[in-house]
């Protein structure tokens, strides 16, 4: 591809509302170098997907045969907190999930990114294929190796423009670009990921510090059995409760190891072109989610990311930030989703409800317990015969 060509589509690229686009060339081993010691490690958890294309993962080319490079889209999704909700134990949503889902929008994005390929680049509809977290493609090693960011302590690639408040996304492609460099590369020794994992953080450890879960196996490197995100997100069953107190208030996902970076001071709002913010979700408020039915579910989290954990996920995840609160206003709730059709759902508000100190509240739904894991739930908290 000539210079000019390129430095035209990247232009359009960012012109469409992406913030970083940025080149690498295949194939590059040193990107996927720290993934099966990941997998190996068991850091996936149950998101067994993450195995199954590992030989994918590690090498584009086998997902498009003939691929010689990568485009790599960055999405500024920072906005300005918005005033503190009046309720003071206000349930905390991860940033990403006040927008509406991000896959359905920038797939839209993407798919003006290959018509655009088509136009200026001359591609035919097989030489790429567009991925916004979809794709067995480990977008965070190849934004760093286009030098987009760098891999922080926090694992997130982070922009020196934007902090880590980027979504990424990514075209494999037949056509041939030249690649922009890496920011730096400089061996970090006993790491097993390799290059450039917090090549800008110098000391600071705030990130692992601050994990309410100690989710860091080491700098770089997320175990996802110990991660809120994970726990609240990908998990579809139990949560194990030594972790449930360190979920606080967070009842999507979590930002901890986000929101105290450093880098973020450089953020500016994005212009959002390909995002549609959905700030009604800010209002929702505990007392609300400690309600929701199949109706009010599907009608508040229409179009949203979170509508993947499904009303169950949500009903577990509010149950523990009630547990969390301290507050005893939200046992007549509690109560009622102990006796709630979904054992998931009943199990979780057992445990609020005893974390509230209201057990004997249980007493006629103990007796009529059958489910083994809800019984699990009754056994821990008072360990006389379920
Ligand atoms: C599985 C997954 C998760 C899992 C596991 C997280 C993890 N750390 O791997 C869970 C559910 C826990 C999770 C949580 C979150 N996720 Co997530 N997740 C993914 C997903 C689908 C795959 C990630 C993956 O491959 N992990 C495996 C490990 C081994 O890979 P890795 O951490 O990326 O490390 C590799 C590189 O860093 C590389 N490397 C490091 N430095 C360098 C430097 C050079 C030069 C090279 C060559 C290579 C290299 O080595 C490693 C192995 O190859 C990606 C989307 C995608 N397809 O990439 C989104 C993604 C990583 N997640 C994202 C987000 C936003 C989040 C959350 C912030 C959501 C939230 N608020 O709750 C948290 C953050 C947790 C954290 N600190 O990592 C964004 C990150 C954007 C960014 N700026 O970094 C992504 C890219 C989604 C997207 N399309 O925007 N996530």
């Amino acid at each position: 591809m000539t210079t000019s060509l390129q430095e035209r589509l990247r232009g359009q690229l960012q012109a469409l509302g992406f913030d970083e686009v940025r080149f690498a060339r295949l194939p590059d081993p040193a990107v996927g170098a720290g993934l099966d010691a990941w997998l190996d490690a068991g850091y996936q958890a149950d998101m067994a997907w993450m195995a199954k294309n590992r030989d994918k993962r590690q090498d584009p080319t086998r997902v498009l045969d003939g691929a010689r490079s990568l485009i790599l889209l960055g999405v500024n999704y920072w906005s300005a907190p918005s005033s503190p909700s009046a309720e003071s134990n206000a349930p905390r949503w991860a940033r990403y999930s006040l927008y509406a889902d991000y896959h359905d929008t920038l797939r839209e994005g993407l798919s003006e990114a290959g018509r655009l390929l088509e136009e200026i680049c001359g591609a035919a509809p097989q030489d790429y294929r567009a991925y916004v977290d979809t794709g067995p493609v480990l977008e965070r090693g190849w934004a760093a190796r286009s030098g987009m960011g760098f891999t922080g302590k926090n694992a997130m690639l982070i922009s020196r423009q934007h902090g880590n408040w980027l979504f990424l996304a990514s075209v494999i492609t037949r056509l041939e670009f030249a690649a922009d460099p890496p920011i730096r590369r400089r061996e970090v020794p006993g790491n097993p990921l390799g290059a450039q994992v917090g090549l800008l953080c110098g000391t600071c450890t705030r990130c692992l510090d601050a994990c309410p879960t100690q989710a860091f196996a080491r700098p770089g490197v997320v175990d996802s059995r110990r991660c809120v995100s994970y726990q609240t997100i990908e998990n579809k069953g139990i949560i194990p409760r030594a972790l449930r107190a360190g979920i606080g208030q967070r009842v999507y996902g979590c930002d901890v190891c986000l929101e105290v970076c450093p880098w973020n001071r450089f953020a500016r709002e994005g212009r959002r072109l390909l995002l549609s913010a959905r700030d009604d979700l800010r209002e929702v408020s505990l007392a609300d989610l400690l309600v929701l039915n199949p109706e009010s579910f599907a009608r508040v989290f229409r179009r949203t990311p979170i509508k993947r954990v499904k009303l169950g996920g949500i009903l577990r995840n509010a149950c523990i930030v009630a547990g969390n609160t301290g507050d005893p206003v939200h046992l007549p709730a509690l109560v009622a989703l102990a006796g709630h059709p979904l054992p998931l759902v009943r199990a979780h508000a057992v445990w609020a409800v005893h974390r509230l100190g209201g057990g004997a509240m249980l007493d006629g739904l103990r007796a009529a317990e059958t489910d083994a894991l809800v019984r699990a739930e009754y056994a821990a908290e008072d360990p006389l015969p379920a």
